[in-house]
């Protein structure tokens, strides 16, 4: 190939990408939750202003300004703060999105109420922010002030007058400005009869988020997102809440890759928001990979696009790291926990059942040795990217744990004492793995080592028993 030639293919990719990218590509802090510093704010905007995403949507849970005390005006201080994200925002090729939560509190049918609205985005909106946005999730689904029931027959229409009113008054006061709302209900089957009476009153200018089949939803596809275009008279703008883990899901560290988005998805979608963690630098890693499915979703490998998001994240301590994220794959998007494990524990179960110990122990015996050193080099030595490890650093201890646990069966499965001695010297730590309550090994940990308590020391013929214990293999397959 000519260097002519090499510079051709690179533009035809380039503007292969840039058909298939989506418009709208970025990252919410929107999760519950601490929310990020100042800094934290800045270098995530350059962050993902590097990996072509154009969005960095401002509306962390509980910053009381956004959300419990909406009305509040920002003081000097906090304005600075946000003139700071402006700027980075330009330097990066990021829009900053600016949002309020008022649903808690306001009254839909308060002119007063209306005009705080826009008041306070009028005050950021002399900062040089262009792109709004009201979100009314997580709050009640039926009007709760009485004047509000007395104005309006539904809580879409009392929502969608505000919005209008707030779309018109940003029109008027902020040339080129945008409003996007996120609904009371904003995840579904996209037809439900809010989404198209609150769709039918919006004025058609404003964009509405949608977080897809379930609030973290496994899969986003066209289909779907037909769905809801031809009930809501718009096309959705994902908040995708991966790699977000607050709430109910604090028990798993989200640091897989992105999956489970259709390739042809820009063609049903505005774009996608992704939702964020609490969890600063362990966000990175999948927003890395969320920001090279956006950028040419037909050409996204997530295990390819993971490693480059390891390395760029971990530094040179990407393959310890890798060793501990793989089996922290848990989340709605992962089929398969961890993989490794799961294949060396299925080789070890077989192995033990058809009496060849050698097959046992395998693969088994050398990766555990390699966790186990994986997780000492993480917790116990020093580490490019400190604040990484110190986030993950309850599931990283409890994968020492679970790979001194696997050490163990494999010796004692070479000493042909796993059944003698398995419950006595693994029961301990199956009862630890499980105190610590955080996600790790999927399931397929905690079931290898409760088979072995269970079956080593019950008194039934081994084969019988083992037969009507839990199989891995079934499991896994589910
Ligand atoms: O998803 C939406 C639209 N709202 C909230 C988020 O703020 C929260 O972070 C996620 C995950 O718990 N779930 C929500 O309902």
């Amino acid at each position: 190939m000519t260097g002519l030639d090499a510079v051709r293919t690179d533009e035809v990719a380039a503007a292969r990408a840039d058909e298939e990218a989506f418009a709208i590509r970025g990252v919410v802090e929107g999760f519950y939750g601490t929310p990020w510093t100042h800094a934290d704010r800045l270098e995530m905007i350059r962050f993902v202003g590097e990996r072509g995403m154009n969005r960095f949507v401002y509306s962390p849970k509980d910053d009381p300004f956004l959300r419990r005390d909406w009305a509040h005006p920002y003081g000097a201080a906090e304005l600075a703060e946000l003139a700071e994200l402006v700027t980075a925002c330009e330097a990066a090729g990021v829009e900053l999105l600016f949002c309020l939560s008022p649903g808690l509190s306001i009254r839909y049918s308060d002119e007063g109420d209306a005009a705080r609205l826009l008041d306070k985005f009028a005050s950021v909106a002399a900062l040089g922010i262009r792109h709004f946005g009201l979100l009314v999730d997580d709050v009640p689904q039926r009007l709760q002030h009485d004047a509000d029931i007395a104005r309006y027959g539904s809580i879409a229409e009392a929502q969608a007058t505000l919005a209008n009113t707030a779309f018109r008054g940003l029109r008027d006061r902020v040339p080129g400005s945008s409003l996007i709302v996120c609904p009371t209900q904003y995840w579904g089957s996209g037809d439900e009869p809010y989404v198209a009476e609150l769709g039918r009153l919006l004025a058609p200018g404003i964009g509405l988020f949608w977080t897809g089949r379930a609030i973290c939803s496994a899969t986003l596809d066209t289909a779907d997102a037909e769905v809801f275009a031809r009930a809501a008279g718009r096309r959705p703008t994902y908040w995708d809440n991966y790699p977000v883990n607050d709430v109910a899901m604090g028990h798993e560290l989200h640091v897989g890759p992105y999956r489970g988005r259709a390739a042809d998805l820009p063609r049903g979608a505005e774009g996608i928001i992704a939702n964020a963690m609490e969890r600063f630098e362990s966000s990175k890693i999948a927003i890395a990979t969320i920001a090279d499915y956006l950028r040419a979703p037909s050409e996204y490998d997530p295990e390819k696009s993971w490693d480059a998001a390891l390395r760029a994240v971990a530094g040179r301590d990407a393959d310890a790291y890798r060793d501990f994220a793989d089996n922290s794959r848990s989340s709605c998007l992962s089929q398969l926990d961890a993989p490794e494990v799961t294949f060396a524990l299925e080789e070890h179960t077989f192995g033990m059942l058809v009496g060849d110990v050698d097959r046992a122990v395998r693969t088994l015996r050398p990766l555990a040795d390699r966790l186990a050193a994986s997780a000492h080099h993480l917790l116990h030595e020093p580490v490019e990217n400190q604040r990484l490890v110190d986030e993950g650093r309850a599931w990283i201890e409890a994968l020492a744990v679970g790979a001194r646990a696997m050490q163990i069966i494999a010796q004692l499965t070479v000493d042909g004492r796993l059944e003698a001695d398995g419950p006595g010297a693994l029961r301990p730590l199956l009862e630890d793995l499980r105190a610590r309550r955080v996600r790790i090994f999927g399931d397929v940990l905690d079931m290898t080592l409760s088979d072995i308590c269970t079956y080593s020391s019950s008194t039934e013929p081994h084969r019988e028993r083992s037969s009507q214990s839990r199989s891995l293999t079934q499991k896994e397959q589910q």
